[in-house]
């Protein structure tokens, strides 16, 4: 028997690339992953973080019982309860008390069926999505200039376009196969420009023509400048303005007022007028430009206006609704999308309809059959933790995010959480730092089991489909939410399969849509009567989906048509506000968050896999040079970061891609994985007014060294049990667990303490290796069982500790050597034998130093040449950055070589 091969779509990212996931096995969960080559999204492009799908997927860490309070019990018991306590706290406090917090990794049907219960059942709109952490000021900026939120571009206009300005968007991390896209796009065109406007020299910088190192923050200042220019140098699109546009003039004085010349913009925004003048002569002088952005514009106090200050020159110049034009934002989950056309967020009600205009509630009351439809805006997230806090909410669900680790001023969120009466979590993991708060545990189905569909960031609708049966208990979202709605006593959730909902959402999308109406930008009515053949075979399609484009909608906006009652696009006047709270004498550097690579958000599911934990084990705080120096700090030190909100620890990374003053931490780590890694206790919980969204991306801190009185680093195959320590971050690795430590305490018997760590007994000393010099510190136990390497711990006051990438490699063996035995305390390779170094790599698993000592042999000169020997970089490509700057080391590396004299 053939295996079988089914069609579904990454969980990660919002490019939404297509795979195709063949069953080699599917009782223990066994899956052969690879990109589809018939999805539009990808053509069979995958990432580091999709093409290792198939190592997410076992068992480990899944939540499959429902529980209260500790105590596993049966689904009817604990949706009996999680309806009954909702139906009191409502009953006794109102509709307000209780709140819903959901995701944008929901999929579409589980997301209109919360937003339905809650806004139009329950009667509340405090349901809020972790998508106003992360899209609303995108939301916020195409509402305003285009009457919806609709989203003009789609990929073909990066491969189209002959400028493309990233700012503040990582492409190369955190959209890799959009980002391979227009690699590929450049390479055929070497005209094509690259802009990254960013303040760090990110891996996006690689294929830059242009990179503006921004003063965090200061965009809105840039693009005020940028249109003042189109205007002085007669760049504007007179007839577009004329024909489809309003408020162009007090626009163009705002701007002006702010940004008068080009002098005045590069001070105002730390970068060169030369710069500044290179960007605004390329936007005037190319007919198709992209302004592709993401959260350095969106995480902002005033992030909405940052988005409206950029589409202003789009519709300035008309670069707008033609192939290879547009303000094109880059939605981050896999389903935001899908969540803005449910509704999914507190201030906006289901298929793009508005709380506030009593005709939407009315007709959306008429629809779903009921009188109680929510009409004025529920808690924003911030606000809502904050109603928790105060005891205002009394009861929160919380569906497929975790804000403990995501919400800025994180710990205010835990203790909030602490204090609820009742907090109900669903996830698909059993351990998280949300879900260790939880009263009522919900198990759900994770991506291999769910089914539904998903929007892209082109507004590309696909379908998520099964590879497994639901796993233990585990059931879809939307089924949890319906019966939980069921027991409530609300009619109209009696749905049996995902295609019911999708049905019902494709109808209401167009109910009452039309000229008579009011027409809405959301309409996939095709697909109103879709049975569930049809939605099986569901083929990638953007919206909006009518009858009278039957086949989807590339692009929109092509000769205005915009969805605001005149027709006409806004211009929205903007003053640039810098970030609300500035660096201060007490708190002298800009907290700059984001993502790695190989890590998706809380790290729930991609640490998991094994190599994707290699690239960047560690949560590291970046810091420039000069910062660094003065600060006493050195490379792969520890600092301690403390902001007025909260404090962390990271390991030291000193790298000029950081701008002084300025420091990066990723968003990733939790509690789960280290003892002071959650960055999001330190974020300040600013709000840009009109869209709610967080200033993620700027809080004050201090950064000084943290000087531990020793460090550790433990390797085993089992879990070890380490309690106290005050510095812990572990990492899974390939067959072992990988522990970095530091404390300040004294270890008063050290070698006891490495044994209990190792759970090491006088009997089991026999197959131990032992190595102590209590005088310097210096303490090393490996313990060898069966020839087999089963842990070892090297902890040390002074010294280096040695680099795992050689000891982790044993873990891998079936019998040591003796060379290996006699080495394994020094945690140097033997003679003869090389250490791989860090994963550069993930898709071919290659080290650092297996990359450079290539180089060097083969005097290498070309990412291809390492392509051609180690086949690194020829996987999902996201590493090509980083083989160009190991290119570049090596390079001056042979110089400084060839320069030095030889002595003696
Ligand atoms: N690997 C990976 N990919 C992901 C995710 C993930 O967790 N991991 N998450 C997905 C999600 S939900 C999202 S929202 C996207 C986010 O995708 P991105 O927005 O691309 O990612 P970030 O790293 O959050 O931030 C982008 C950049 O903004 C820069 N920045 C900070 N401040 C400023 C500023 O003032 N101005 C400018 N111009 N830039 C600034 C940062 O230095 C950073 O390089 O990624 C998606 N893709
Ligand atoms: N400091 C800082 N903070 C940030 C950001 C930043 O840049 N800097 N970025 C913000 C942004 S843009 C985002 S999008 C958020 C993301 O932050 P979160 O949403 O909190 O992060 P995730 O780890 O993606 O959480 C998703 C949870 O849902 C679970 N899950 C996965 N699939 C399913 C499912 O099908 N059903 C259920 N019920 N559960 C499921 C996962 O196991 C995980 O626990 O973080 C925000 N926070
Ligand atoms: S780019 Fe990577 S993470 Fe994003 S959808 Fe594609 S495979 Fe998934
Ligand atoms: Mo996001």
């Amino acid at each position: 028997m053939s295996p079988t091969s089914i069609k579904t779509t990454c969980p990660y990212c919002g490019v939404g690339c297509g795979i195709e996931a063949t069953l080699i096995d599917p009782e223990n969960h066994i899956v052969d992953i690879k990109g589809d080559a018939q999805h539009p999204a990808n053509f069979g492009r995958l990432c580091s973080k999709g093409a290792t799908l198939g190592d997410t997927v076992s068992l480990e860490n899944r939540l499959l019982q429902p529980e209260i309070d500790g105590q596993t019990v049966d689904w009817d018991s604990a949706l009996t309860h999680v309806a009954r306590r909702f139906s009191a706290i409502v009953a006794e406090h109102g509709p307000d008390a209780v709140a819903f917090y959901v995701s944008g990794q929901l999929l579409t049907e589980d997301y209109y069926v919360a937003n339905k219960l809650m806004k139009g059942f329950i009667g509340s709109a405090n349901i809020d999505t972790n998508s106003r952490l992360c899209m609303s000021s995108a939301v916020v900026g195409y509402k305003r200039a285009f009457g919806a939120d609709a989203v003009p571009c789609n990929y073909e206009d990066l491969e189209q376009a002959e400028l493309i300005v990233l700012v503040g968007s990582n492409t190369a991390w955190c959209h890799p196969v959009a980002f391979q896209r227009i690699r590929r796009a450049k390479e055929s065109n070497p005209a094509l420009k690259i802009v990254v406007i960013d303040p760090r020299a990110t891996s996006t910088c690689d294929i830059a023509d242009l990179h503006l190192s921004i003063r965090p923050g200061m965009d809105a200042l840039l693009f005020n400048g940028l249109l003042t220019y189109l205007a002085e140098t007669e760049s504007l699109d007179r007839d577009f303005i004329d024909r489809h546009c309003q408020d162009f003039v007090p626009t163009l004085l705002a701007a002006r007022a702010s940004a008068f010349d080009l002098d005045e913009v590069a001070a105002g925004c730390g970068v060169t007028a030369h710069d500044v003048a290179q960007l605004f002569a390329w936007f005037a002088n190319h007919k198709k430009v992209v302004t592709v952005y993401s959260q350095g514009i969106n995480q902002s106090g005033s992030g909405s206006d940052k988005c409206n200050a950029i589409i202003n020159c789009h519709l300035a110049s008309g670069k707008i609704g033609k192939p290879g034009c547009g303000p094109f934002s880059l939605t981050g989950q896999p389903n935001a999308m899908g969540g803005r056309e449910v509704g999914g967020l507190a201030n906006m009600l289901a298929a793009h309809m508005d709380l506030e205009n009593p005709r939407h509630v009315d007709r959306v009351g008429r629809f779903w059959g009921s009188d109680k439809v929510a009409n004025r805006q529920g808690l924003k997230a911030v606000e809502l933790f904050d109603a928790v806090a105060e005891g205002r909410v009394k009861a929160v669900w919380i569906m497929a995010t975790n804000p403990v680790v995501s919400m800025p001023d994180a710990d205010k969120v835990k203790r909030a959480l602490q204090q609820c009466e009742l907090v109900v979590v669903s996830d698909c993991i059993a351990n998280t730092d949300t879900m260790a708060l939880a009263h009522v545990k919900l198990p759900a189905t994770g991506w291999s089991e769910k089914d539904g569909t998903v929007t892209n960031l082109e507004r590309r609708i696909s379908r998520q489909r099964p590879l497994f049966p639901p796993s233990g208990q585990a059931r879809p979202d939307w089924w949890i939410i319906s019966q939980v709605a069921r027991r409530m006593g609300f009619a109209g959730f009696d749905y049996q399969a995902s295609a019911d909902i999708f049905r019902e959402h494709a109808a209401l999308s167009g109910f009452e849509n039309d000229s008579m109406h009011g027409v809405r930008a959301f309409d996939i009515s095709a697909f109103a009567d879709i049975d569930q053949v049809r939605f099986d075979a569901l083929q990638p399609v953007q919206w909006p989906v009518t009858a009278k484009a039957t086949q989807g909608t590339a692009r929109l906006f092509g000769d205005g048509g915009f969805y605001t009652p005149h027709g006409r696009a806004s211009f929205v006047p903007i003053v640039p506000r810098g970030p609300v709270h500035a660096a201060d004498a007490a708190y002298q550097f800009t907290l700059n968050t984001g993502r790695l690579r190989d890590q998706w958000h809380t790290m729930t599911r991609t640490a998991l896999a094994a190599k994707l934990n290699s690239h960047k084990p560690e949560p590291t705080v970046e810091i420039h040079p000069a910062d660094a120096l003065q600060l006493g700090f050195r490379q792969q030190g520890l600092a301690r970061l403390t902001s007025r909100w909260g404090s962390m620890l990271a390991r030291v990374d000193i790298t000029v891609s950081q701008q002084p003053g300025s420091v990066f931490v990723p968003m990733h780590w939790t509690e789960q994985l280290s003892s002071r890694g959650r960055v999001g206790a330190l974020v300040n919980p600013v709000v840009d007014p009109l869209s709610g969204q967080p200033e993620s991306k700027q809080t004050p801190v201090r950064v000084e060294a943290w000087q531990p009185r020793w460090q550790a680093l433990l390797l085993s195959r089992q879990p070890a049990r380490i309690e106290g320590v005050e510095y812990q971050v572990k990492v899974k690795g390939d067959g072992y667990w990988r522990y970095h430590l530091a404390g300040r305490d004294a270890l008063d018997d050290l070698p006891g303490w490495c044994r209990a760590r190792l759970n090491i007994g006088s009997a089991e000393m026999a197959e131990c290796l032992e190595y102590s010099d209590a005088a310097a510190g210096d303490y090393r136990l490996a313990r060898v069982e069966a020839g087999q390497l089963s842990a070892c711990l090297f902890v040390t006051a002074q010294a280096e500790l040695p680099e795992p990438g050689w000891l982790c490699g044993l873990f891998g063996k079936t019998e040591l050597s003796r060379k290996e035995r006699l080495s394994l305390l020094s945690g140097l390779p033997p003679r003869g034998e090389q250490d791989v170094g860090r994963t550069v790599c993930s898709c071919f698993n290659v080290g650092e130093k297996t990359i450079l000592q290539t180089i060097a042999e083969h005097k290498l000169d070309s990412v291809a040449g390492i392509g051609a020997c180690l086949s690194a970089g020829t996987g999902c490509g996201s590493c090509l950055p980083e083989l160009k700057t190991l290119l570049a080391d090596a390079g001056k590396a042979a110089l400084e070589q060839c320069s030095t004299p030889k002595s003696g």
